[in-house]
Order: structure tokens, then C-alpha cells, then sequence
């Protein structure tokens, strides 16, 4: 079940009891019975149990093994049960698989880390967590595939600078100008303190904790324009794109070059 059909179950059951119970006060034949509710909380909890478990951060710490680990967070306001879960680092038999009455509890973090000698270790003496880049994947007990999360220049091949806007049509200001990021990849990326780059000096960097969904985009507009959904936004007042020419980069968090676009006279004259 998506993020979209388990709100949509949500809503219908909350509804749905809500109705008896309103109709239960109003009327004498409304009711609802325990069942009904037992019903209710064993969907409501299987699906907010699919949904709330994320792989929130993967510190690779660059050669240091002692610091390496992966942060996984429940976002639910429930206990999520992780027995038999199993965490891939990316890599054929670099796997965690969570042992029996390991719980989550409501809204924490569990950190697991390379090294042995911790609560929830992948117990190696080597390095999992590639400096240049690599992947995590999470998959429940059922071996459904429940998350994702890619860090680093090789799996942020997938990520471009896919449009840039120039020339936007509100006022001077231009506030509906946006540069556009894509991710071609099967796998979410984090694109935490990430930077956009203006040839004329502008800067964007994304906030922490930012990631970027598979086949997915995400704009960075130059305003706030009004009637648009903004996400990003580099809030300025000027414009920020040139609609002669003007060149866009796109940085990692640790400035290494993942993408480029120019354009000139309305075409794109290089992408990288
Ligand atoms: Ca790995
Ligand atoms: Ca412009």
C-alpha cells in the first residue's frame, strides 16, 4: 500500500466511525460494536506500520568505520514491530536482519551501526557504507520492499538539473522562476545541504533531511509566487536566472559537481 491509499483507508475508516458513533447519539439504533474497532485499529496500525518506518540518515564517515551507521526512524505515533525486517547496505550479503521483539518506539530513531559491540550492528570489521556513494534498502518481514535511500555522486547520476525556467512572467522580480531537479533513479536520494549554484552568485542550500523520491522532481522557484505549490525557494526578490544566458550547477554536499546546465538565446547549449 502507497503513502496516498493508506490516507485514503485512514480517512474512510475514521469516517466511518465517526458516523456510528455521531448516528449512535442521535439514534437509538446507531451503534458500533467492539469488533468494528478491533477491525479498525488492526488496519490502522497495519497500515501506518508500512508507511511510517524511514531510513533517515546514513553517515558513511569517510573511512572511519567506528563512526558508521545508518539512522532508521517511525514517524507513527505507534510502536512498530521490526522483527525479521532486514537492512541492505547496498552490497550482496551486507545485511542486518532485525531479530525477534525488536520494536521502534513511537516517533525515534534506532541507529544501526557497522562495527560489533553495539545494540544493532551489522557486525563487520570492514566498511559497508561507500565514501563515494551507495544505497540502503528496507524491507519488511514479508520481504516487501519498504524503503530506500541513495547517497553520493555515482547513485546521484540519476539526479540532473532537468529545466531551468529563465523566464518567468511575474513582475520584475520574476518569483516564478524556477530551476528543476530530477531523479531518473528506482531509489530515494539525499539530497540534505545539497547546493544550487547561479552563474550571476546566487546560492540555494537545501535544509537537512531532505530526500528526493524515485522518478520524481522537485523545483527551487527564485519567490514565493502566489498560486504555486513551493517546496524551495531561493527567496529572493531579484530574479536569478539571466533570460539571455545563464548557467546552473548543482552540488553535493560535499561540492562535488552532480550536475550543469547552460542555455543561451533560449536553448540548452550543455548539460552535464
Ligand atoms: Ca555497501
Ligand atoms: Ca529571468
Amino acid at each position: 500500500m502507497n503513502r496516498k491509499q493508506t490516507q485514503d483507508v485512514l480517512q474512510a475508516l475514521t469516517a466511518d466511525i465517526s458516523n456510528r458513533y455521531s448516528a449512535g447519539k442521535k439514534y437509538p439504533s446507531g451503534h458500533i460494536l467492539s469488533s468494528d474497532l478491533d477491525k479498525y485499529f488492526d488496519i490502522a496500525f497495519k497500515c501506518l506500520s508500512e508507511q511510517a518506518i524511514k531510513v533517515l540518515k546514513i553517515h558513511s564517515e569517510q573511512g572511519k568505520t567506528t563512526e558508521e551507521r545508518v539512522d532508521l526512524i517511525n514517524y507513527a505515533p505507534i510502536p512498530v514491530d521490526l522483527s525479521g525486517w532486514l537492512l541492505n547496505a547496498g552490497d550482496k550479503g551486507q545485511d542486518y536482519r532485525f531479530k525477534p521483539g525488536t520494536v521502534i518506539p513511537p516517533k525515534s530513531e534506532l541507529s544501526i551501526y557497522t562495527l560489533p559491540g553495539h545494540t544493532y550492528s551489522f557486525d563487520s570489521h570492514n566498511p559497508i557504507w561507500n565514501d563515494s556513494g551507495d544505497t540502503a534498502f528496507l524491507f519488511d518481514k514479508e520481504g516487501q520492499l519498504r524503503d530506500t535511500l541513495s547517497y553520493g555522486i555515482p547513485l546521484a547520476n540519476n539526479v540532473y538539473i532537468s529545466a531551468i525556467q529563465y523566464d518567468g512572467i511575474n513582475g520584475k522580480s520574476e518569483s516564478d522562476e524556477y530551476i528543476e531537479i530530477k531523479n531518473d533513479g528506482d531509489t530515494s536520494v539525499d539530497i540534505s545541504n545539497w547546493e544550487i549554484f547561479s552563474k550571476g552568485g546566487q546560492r540555494f542550500i537545501f535544509p537537512p533531511l531532505v530526500r528526493l523520491l524515485p522518478r520524481s522532481y522537485l523545483r527551487v522557484f527564485t519567490g514565493s509566487p502566489k498560486g504555486y505549490k513551493v517546496d524551495f525557494s531561493f527567496n529572493r526578490q531579484a530574479a536569478v536566472w539571466n533570460n539571455k544566458e545563464d548557467e546552473g550547477f548543482l552540488y553535493d554536499d560535499r561540492h562535488e559537481l552532480v550536475s550543469c546546465l547552460l542555455y543561451k538565446d533560449g536553448k540548452v547549449v550543455k548539460s552535464c
